[in-house]
């Protein structure tokens, strides 16, 4: 694999080098004052080869759709969910794998998923009301002893041979993921009683497996979860993070373990674990889990009233329902009946986009992706929802860190946009 991607890598690293010499004085868009003061959305300013955006449509990965990802990549039995190896390999090399690849690539990661002894030390370390989040953070930090980059760079090696160390590095990083993740489930709520790893599972049943799950069904639902958030194309808080740390040359575990700060956030990935938090809440004042449609609208409407906002709506690209949210929705219809929690996010899609609709201001009163997963995964057993943002960490990882050895073949050089005081942007518009 690596030898493929090294191929595919230097056709598009010419390329790059070719349109940048060829045409860095062209003009590509305009920008306004509006897009600078809301989070600069919808300015063209990252290359991201690994997945793109559509309002309208939902993310593509390499071009694929979710229904497409879910039709064409290999999986372990045919009625099952694609492996996450194989979008991996896609977001890699650009084509889809066949099966043998993709267990070629499943058996590399768990060749390198040893972690070391001073990682379990520093997670175990912190006080047990730390977020699993803030664990998995400062794990992922603790594990830069390892960065084969780091070692590399010190040794004097010439930049154009970057990407090789970061590869090595990103393929390490994520075959260890799982297990630090599991670690921390199994700390926080099983009384650190800690699984061993199975070498012959793949990468999402493994980690299932080292949290204490090892029924198919349960597979089969990290395999999708694992593969529909592994990407939202490279400007969002955690991917966007990821590659501005990367772009001072710091190793993928620094750069990783920042992303994963990023995507802690209640505006992004902890929305995953909000959602069942929320509805949680929502049960418990209401004292039924079976609500009323009209008590679910009320409800809605006093979290709106509360200055608060309601997690799992809302989006600051997509204008549609998220195609990973009807994912998660087509899963359970097949697999799953009568579920109270279920029962209610589908209630909910009902009953909250016209209620954010009314508000006015909201761009997009649909539900994203973290609307439905926190509810497979309580269904499935995993009811600890605090630990689901380190879940969503883990898939991540695959697109994040695919671009992340992008950026290192293309020889992507350090971030550095302008910033001004308020007044010359003021100055600007009202030309004093
Ligand atoms: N509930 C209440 N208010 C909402 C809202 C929601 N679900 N979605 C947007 N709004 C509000 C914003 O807070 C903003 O209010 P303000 O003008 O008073 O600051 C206004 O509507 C306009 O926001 P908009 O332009 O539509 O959206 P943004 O790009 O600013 O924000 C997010 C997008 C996703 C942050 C926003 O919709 C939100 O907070 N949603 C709830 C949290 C959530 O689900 N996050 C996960 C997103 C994603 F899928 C992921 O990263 O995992």
């Amino acid at each position: 694999i690596k030898y493929r991607f090294f191929q595919k890598a230097s056709k598009c690293s010419k390329e790059f080098q070719r349109i940048k010499n060829e045409h860095a004085d062209k003009v590509i868009a305009e920008v306004t004052l509006g897009q600078v003061l809301t989070g600069m959305k919808g300015i063209p300013l990252l290359v991201t080869d690994t997945s793109k955006l559509d309002p309208n449509e939902g993310i593509r990965f390499k071009g694929y759709s979710i229904p497409e990802l879910r039709e064409k990549l290999p999986k372990i039995s045919s009625t099952g969910e694609p492996l996450p190896e194989g979008l991996f390999y896609l977001m890699l090399i650009g084509e889809i794998p066949t099966h043998e690849d993709v267990m070629n690539l499943s058996k590399d990661f768990a060749t390198r998923a040893h972690v070391p002894q001073h990682v379990f030390d520093v997670i175990d370390a912190m006080p047990m009301n730390s977020r699993p989040m803030t664990q998995f953070s400062a794990a992922i930090l603790a594990m830069a002893t390892e960065s084969i980059f780091q070692k590399a760079y010190r040794a004097g090696v010439n930049k154009k041979y970057y990407w090789d160390s970061t590869y090595e590095d990103v393929m390490n990083l994520i075959a260890r993921l799982p297990r630090v993740a599991a670690y921390i489930y199994r700390r926080n709520f099983y009384n650190n009683e800690q699984i061993e790893p199975n070498p012959r599972l793949d990468w999402a049943g493994n980690l299932a497996h080292m949290m204490g799950f090892d029924s198919e069904d349960i597979r089969r639902l990290f395999r999708l979860y694992m593969v529909i958030h592994a990407d939202h194309e490279g400007g969002n808080v955690s991917a966007h993070t990821a590659h501005l740390v990367g772009s001072a040359l710091s190793n993928p575990y620094y750069a990783y373990s920042a992303a994963m700060t990023g995507l802690a956030g209640p505006l992004h990935g902890f929305a995953n674990q909000d959602v069942i938090h929320w509805i949680s809440q929502m049960i418990e004042d209401l004292d039924t889990d079976k609500p009323t449609d009209e008590q679910v609208a009320t409800y809605c409407k006093k979290t709106l009233e509360e200055g608060r906002v309601i997690p799992g709506y809302g989006h600051a690209v997509l204008r549609k329902t998220d195609p990973r949210f009807t994912a998660q929705q087509d899963f359970a219809e097949k697999y799953i009946k009568d579920d109270a929690m279920i029962d209610i996010v589908n209630q909910l899609y009902k009953i909250v986009p016209p209620i954010l609709s009314n508000v006015g201001k909201i761009k997009n009163p649909w539900p994203n992706v973290d609307a439905f997963s926190g509810s497979l995964l309580y269904h499935y057993g995993i009811e600890e929802y605090t630990f689901y943002t380190v879940l969503f960490g883990v898939s991540r990882a695959l697109g994040v860190l695919a671009s992340f050895v992008n950026d290192r073949v293309y020889g992507m050089p350090i971030e550095r946009p302008t910033s001004h005081p308020l007044e010359w942007f003021r100055d600007k518009v009202e030309g004093k």
